[in-house]
């Protein structure tokens, strides 16, 4: 049964991606409510690069967990995982990717100094760092 859901999940994410034309568009939240993308950066370099996995645990996992960055670099975020969507949502407000699957790709700039923490809007036990100095 739970083989059933996932191959079905990913058939449904295989379309979403088709009728996008691409992995890098906003496919919003498909976890019911309205989601506005906030904080995203373009046309930037990635000082680092975040990968979501999966992960048999939490689901989900950012890695890696914390990340450490200098006052105007910016990470980059890939979802990897073909399990399940996921969001990088920061705590602080700054930053939301909303609901996106594998194939896509979140930059944010870090402009001041700080710890910004972030987690996964779906999964709680998803969660990460990004150290700024
Ligand atoms: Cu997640």
């Amino acid at each position: 049964m739970k083989f059933w859901t996932i191959t079905l999940a990913g058939t449904a994410m295989a379309l979403v991606l088709a009728a996008c034309g691409g992995g890098t568009a906003n496919t919003g939240n498909s976890s019911g409510g309205s989601c506005t993308q906030k904080g995203a950066a373009t046309g930037a370099t990635a000082a680092q690069t975040v990968k979501l996995n999966s992960d048999p645990n939490t689901i989900g996992r950012f890695d890696p967990q914390t990340t450490t960055v200098k006052v105007g670099d910016t990470v980059e975020w890939d979802w990897v995982d073909t399990s399940a969507p996921h969001t990088v949502t920061a705590l602080d407000g700054s930053f939301e990717s909303c609901t996106q699957n594998a194939g896509f790709k979140f930059m944010v700039t870090f402009s001041k100094a700080g710890d910004v923490q972030y987690h996964c809007t779906i999964h709680s036990g998803m969660t990460g760092d990004v150290k700024v100095s």
